[in-house]
């Protein structure tokens, strides 16, 4: 996936800012069906996707003390899946308060790891967790204490 916004702008309009961007072709089509099928334009959608990417990467930039959640998705059946989750919370027991385990069917386990901690520390911990091998899908959500 690449997305690469240029410095070509047209701020003739008032209060607008036009820009244009290289995207996969692929992706574009993903992205107008879904603004489609949940009744945005395009660009109010870029600018809901905007917002939501500085708000959940604003943390990662400023250091200090960080809270939230990291939720993952994944199949307990694949591999050791679950023994390289626990293993690596095992090291970060300063960073986790709460891990919650939710067995939803025979197959996928869903877990929410509720971190406090300094950012450096809660982003590798994060990044870990994420691309652990087996998880189908990661959520980070992280807030500025
Ligand atoms: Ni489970």
């Amino acid at each position: 996936m690449t997305a690469k916004a240029d410095s070509s702008r047209d701020e003739d309009r008032q209060g607008v800012a036009r820009f244009s961007a290289s995207v996969d072709p692929v992706l574009l089509k993903e992205f107008d069906e879904m603004t489609e099928r949940l009744g945005y334009n395009r660009s109010t959608a870029i600018v809901a996707a905007m917002r939501n990417f500085i708000t959940d990467r604003v943390w990662e930039g400023e250091g200090g003390e960080v809270v939230g959640a990291i939720t993952l998705l994944y199949d307990h059946h694949r591999g050791d899946v679950t023994e390289a989750l626990t293993e690596i919370q095992h090291d970060h027991t300063g960073e986790i308060t709460t891990t919650t385990h939710i067995h939803l069917d025979h197959n996928n386990c869903l877990e929410i790891v509720a971190v406090r901690g300094e950012t450096q520390r809660i982003k590798i911990l994060a990044e870990k967790l994420s691309s652990c091998r087996g998880v189908k899908q990661s959520k980070i959500a992280i807030l500025k204490n």
